[in-house]
C-alpha cells in the first residue's frame, strides 16, 4: 500500500512533511495483512537482523538481538515537554517544547537515508470502541512495524475508520542510524547514542517524537508514549482514566464473575497475576489484559475498562510454566523474541525457564555461552529485560469479552509493590479517597540490582504511573479525587485495595504467591458483594484471622504476622510519607490526601 491509496488529506500532508525532513528511500503503508508480516519479517532474517527459529517447536517465531546499549526504556532520555515546566511536574524531565522540536529536527534531517519508512495507522483497543483512540506510527524500523502488528490493531480497517478527517495521535519514530552511500547494517541493530535517544511527549499538542532507539517503550509509540502518557493528559481532560494496570476476570464456584484491576510497580508479577491458575477448588481467572487499562465511566456510574493493547510484551527471564504457564502457551508461536538466548537446536533458552541451559547456546551479546551452575559471577544468557512479543489471542486463559467494545465493567482496583515488612497481605480502603491515598503511596523495596540506591530503601511509584504520567502528578492525584468527588461510598465505583505478596520473615517470603493469591482474589471478591470476614483496623478494613484460607506451609503464626497492623512500621512509613514523598508535590498535593494521611497518624496513635 502506498501513500496515494490514502484519502485523509491532513495525514498525508504529514507523511509528506516527515518524508521531506527525514529522506527515506521509499514510503510503505502498513496494510495489517498477513503477507506484508511475514514479507517484514523474511527481510529482517536476509538481513541477518533476525533469526528464525526451529518451525516444528516455535512455528512463526524469530530472535531478534539488539544493541546492547539499546536494551531498555530510557527514562533519563524521556521527556514531557509541556509550555510550562510546572505542568511537567516534579517527577518528569522537561524540555521546552520550541528548543526540542528544534533539536530534534536537527536529528530527524535526513535521518531515513537509505531506509524504508513505514507508516502505521492503529487502533489501540478494539477497533470503533467508543473508548478506543487511533494513532498513526512513522517509523524506519521493520522490527517495530512487526512488533506494533501484534502489539495493538494495524492496517486498512483502521484507515477505515480515520476517514478522510478522523482524528489520530502523530507518533514519529526513527532508529537514528542513516545509511549513506549503500551502506547496510550488516545483521546489526541500528540505533543512535544514548546522547542523541530522545523519548518525546508533547502533552498540548498531543503528539509523539522518538529518536535514536529501536526497543520496546521507547520505540513501539502505542504503548507507553500513546496509551500511558498521552492518554493520560486526554483522559484527564476528557473525564476518564489511562492506567499502568492488568484487567483480570474472575469467576466464583457458582459462575459469578467480577473484573478486577491492578497496578504495581515493575519486577511485581503483574504479568502472572493476570494469567494466574488459582489453586482454589472451583475458582477461574481469566485475562483481559498485562498491563494497561482504560477505564472511562458509564451511564450506570460504573467504571468500564477496555485494554487498549492486541498483544503482550513480556519480560522472558522468570517465565516458566510453573510461575506463568500461560504465557508461556501465548508465547509458543507467531512470537517475536528479543534479547533471549538461542539454543542449538534453534529454540529459545532464558535464566528461570524452569529448566538447565540444553547445551552450548548463543547468549543475547551474539556469543557463545555454556552454563555454569558453580559460577556465581556468569553474566546471564537472555539479558534480564530480555521480551517475548505475543498476540493476547493466543493466551489459554484469555477471557472470550477481551475485545468487548463497551469494556468491562470494574469492580475492584488493587495496588501493591514489594514490602518484606510493614504492609500486611490485603487492606480495603474505607471509601474512594482513601484508596487514592493509597495508590499515591506505591512503592516497592529496591534490591541490590539497582545502585543509584541504598538496598533495602522504598522507591515510591505512585500508582505504578512514575515513569509513564504525561503531566503533573500531584494534579494527577486530584485528577483521581476529582473520579470520585459523585460517589465517595462507592455505590458504583469499585473498592479500592492493597496487596503485599512480598512479606519476609527471617528472609523467607511468608505467603506463597502465584496461585495462592487466588485466596485473596477471593477475599476482595466477598468484598465486593459485602459478605467478607472484615475487621476494621487503623490502616483500613482487613480480613479476620480466619477470612483467608491457609495455603500449604502456612501455619497460623505465619497469617498473623501476615495480616496484623505493624502500628511501628506505619509510623515509619507516615514519617517517610510526610518529608520524603509528599513534599515533592508541593501546592499540586489535593488537600483531601494531606488530610488522609493525618487521619492514618491518629489513627496509628490512638
Ligand atoms: O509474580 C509473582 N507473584 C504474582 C503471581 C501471580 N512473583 C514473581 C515476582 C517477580 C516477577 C512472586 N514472587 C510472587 C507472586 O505472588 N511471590 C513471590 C515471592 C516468592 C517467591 C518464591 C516462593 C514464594 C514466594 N517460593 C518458592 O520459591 C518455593
Ligand atoms: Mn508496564
Amino acid at each position: 500500500m502506498t501513500v496515494n491509496d490514502l484519502k485523509h488529506k491532513k495525514l498525508v500532508a504529514w507523511i509528506e512533511e516527515i518524508k521531506a525532513l527525514c529522506e527515506p528511500d521509499d514510503v510503505v503503508v502498513a496494510d495489517g495483512s498477513k503477507e506484508q508480516y511475514d514479507a517484514l519479517i523474511n527481510e529482517c532474517v536476509d538481513s541477518g537482523l533476525a533469526i528464525r527459529l526451529n518451525q516444528e517447536k516455535k512455528p512463526g517465531c524469530v530472535l531478534f538481538h539488539s544493541d546492547p546499549s539499546d536494551v531498555a526504556r530510557v527514562e533519563k532520555r524521556t521527556f514531557i515537554a509541556s509550555e510550562k515546566e510546572e505542568d511537567a511536574g516534579p517527577t518528569n524531565n522537561w524540555i521546552d517544547p520550541v528548543e526540542l522540536k528544534s533539536t530534534l529536527k536537527g536529528l530527524y534531517k535526513g535521518c531515513m537515508h537509505g531506509r524504508t519508512m513505514y507508516v502505521i495507522p492503529f487502533s489501540m483497543g478494539p477497533l470503533g470502541s467508543p473508548i478506543s483512540k487511533i494513532g498513526v506510527e512513522i517509523t524506519d524500523s521493520a522490527y517495530v512495524v512487526c512488533n506494533m502488528m501484534i502489539m495493538t490493531r494495524v492496517g486498512v480497517k483502521v484507515l477505515d475508520l480515520l476517514g478522510e478527517d478522523g482524528y489520530y495521535v502523530p507518533c514519529l519514530h526513527s532508529v537514528g542510524k542513516p545509511l549513506e552511500n549503500g551502506e547496510t547494517d550488516g545483521g546489526k541493530w541500528p540505533c543512535a547514542p544514548m546522547e542523541h535517544k530522545y523519548i518525546s511527549q508533547f502533552p498540548e499538542t498531543r503528539e509523539i517524537w522518538s529518536y535514536g532507539s529501536g526497543y520496546g517503550g521507547n520505540a513501539l509509540l502505542g504503548k507507553k508514549c500513546m496509551a500511558l502518557r498521552i492518554a493520560s493528559v486526554l483522559a484527564r481532560d476528557e473525564g476518564w482514566l489511562a492506567e499502568h494496570m492488568l484487567i483480570l476476570k474472575i469467576t466464583n464456584p457458582e459462575g459469578k464473575s467480577k473484573y478486577v484491576t491492578g497496578a504495581f510497580p515493575s519486577a511485581c508479577g503483574k504479568t502472572n497475576l493476570a494469567m494466574l491458575i488459582p489453586t482454589i477448588p472451583g475458582w477461574k481467572v481469566e485475562t483481559i489484559g498485562d498491563d494497561i487499562a482504560w477505564m472511562k465511566p458509564g451511564k450506570d456510574g460504573r467504571l468500564y475498562a477496555i485494554n487498549p493493547e492486541a498483544g503482550f510484551f513480556g519480560v522472558a527471564p522468570g517465565t516458566s510454566k510453573s510461575s506463568n504457564y500461560n504465557a508461556l502457551a501465548a508465547a509458543s508461536k507467531n512470537t517475536i523474541f528479543t534479547n533471549v538466548a538461542l539454543t542449538e537446536d534453534k529454540d529459545v533458552w532464558w535464566e528461570g525457564i524452569g529448566y538447565d541451559a540444553p547445551g552450548k547456546l548463543i547468549d543475547w551479546n551474539g556469543n557463545e555461552w555454556i552454563q555454569d551452575k558453580n559460577n556465581k559471577e556468569q553474566k546471564p544468557a537472555a539479558h534480564p529485560n530480555s521480551r517475548f512479543t505475543a498476540p493476547a489471542n493466543q493466551c489459554p486463559c484469555i477471557a472470550p469479552e477481551w475485545e468487548d467494545p463497551q469494556g468491562v465493567p470494574i469492580s475492584a482496583i488493587l495496588f501493591g509493590g514489594r514490602r518484606p515488612s510493614t504492609i500486611p497481605l490485603v487492606h480495603m480502603a474505607r471509601n474512594w479517597n482513601h484508596g487514592v491515598f493509597l495508590g499515591s503511596i506505591v512503592g516497592s523495596e529496591v534490591t541490590a540490582a539497582t545502585l543509584d540506591v541504598k538496598a533495602g530503601t522504598i522507591r515510591r511509584d505512585p500508582f505504578a504511573m512514575l515513569p509513564f504520567c504525561g503531566y503533573n502528578m500531584g494534579d494527577y492525584f486530584q485528577h483521581w479525587i476529582d473520579m470520585g468527588k459523585d460517589d465517595q461510598e462507592q455505590k458504583n465505583l469499585p473498592k479500592i485495595f492493597y496487596v503485599n505478596w512480598f512479606r519476609k520473615k527471617d528472609g523467607k517470603f511468608v505467603w506463597p504467591g502465584y496461585g495462592d493469591n487466588s485466596r485473596v482474589l477471593k477475599w476482595i471478591f466477598e468484598c465486593c458483594d459485602g459478605v467478607a470476614k472484615t475487621v476494621d483496623t487503623p490502616i483500613g478494613i482487613m480480613p479476620t484471622i480466619d477470612a483467608i484460607d491457609r495455603p500449604e506451609g502456612v501455619t497460623e503464626e505465619d497469617m498473623k504476622e501476615l495480616l496484623t497492623v505493624d502500628k511501628a512500621g506505619w509510623l515509619k512509613e507516615v514519617e517517610d510519607i510526610r518529608t520524603n514523598h509528599y513534599p515533592k508535590f508541593g501546592k499540586h498535593l489535593p488537600k483531601e490526601l494531606a488530610a488522609m494521611l493525618d487521619t492514618l497518624e491518629e489513627a496509628l496513635r490512638k
